[in-house]
């Protein structure tokens, strides 16, 4: 599946189904419509105190956040004060799917990260470590304007290579790559025809529960 994604370069452990959230992309639209509506997009501080690039907000069982104290998950929303929305059906279903596609037969994600990101925005080489179970793998959807994914090894230097990815794209890593370095390059400005300047990130992970 992934043959020549990468003009022959290789990039194991990176499952690609592109296009595979467009059959559902009304319905994912409004189901974050309804997230946002509750626990609205806000952007975060990072522990050296900068600011996130991108604007966040989250729903299921528990909420990424970080603030000067560091990154973690929290159940409520500490915004709202209230617990964060729940992972519409919708949502979870589309991550069930997507991970068995790509050979992870068991995911069932607990948490939904919600990223935003204006032209401009990109987000930095990091490793998704926040979470109590690495067993299990990550899924991310990718809806808006286009962007480059980038995707490392297990050390942040060595370099990465740069995957386009597109509205309706889904992105899965798991297994001896849940560790590995990834970020997304500073997002080009641009319209698209439903989300208008706009890329949206869901990232389907377990934070609390082991698989
Ligand atoms: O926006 C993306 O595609 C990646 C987001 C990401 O890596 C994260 O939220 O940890
Ligand atoms: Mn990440």
């Amino acid at each position: 599946m992934n043959g020549d994604l990468f003009g022959g370069k290789p990039a194991p452990g990176l499952i690609f189904l592109p296009g595979f959230a467009l059959d559902d992309e009304a319905v994912l639209l409004a189901a974050a419509e309804a997230v946002a509506a509750a626990s609205p997009f806000r952007v975060m501080a990072v522990p050296g105190g900068a600011q996130m690039s991108a604007a966040i907000t989250n729903c299921g069982a528990a909420g990424w956040v970080s603030d000067r104290r560091g990154y973690r998950y929290q159940t409520l929303d500490p915004e709202t004060g209230a617990a964060w929305p729940e992972m519409p059906d919708v949502f979870r279903d589309l991550a069930v799917r997507a991970a068995a596609q790509a050979g992870f037969a068991d995911f069932t994600p607990d948490v939904c990260l919600m990223n935003r990101y204006a032209p401009g925005a990109k987000m930095g080489l990091h490793q998704d470590r926040d979470e109590a179970d690495f067993a299990a793998p990550i899924v991310s959807v990718s809806l808006g304007l286009p962007a480059v994914f980038l995707w490392g090894g297990p050390k942040r230097t060595g370099g990465t290579v740069k995957l386009p990815l597109e509205h309706g794209d889904v992105l899965v890593w798991g297994g001896t790559e849940r560790l590995y370095f990834h970020g997304i390059a500073p997002v080009k400005p641009g319209t698209h025809p439903i989300l208008g300047a706009v890329r949206l990130n869901l990232t389907f992970r377990c934070a609390l529960q082991a698989v």
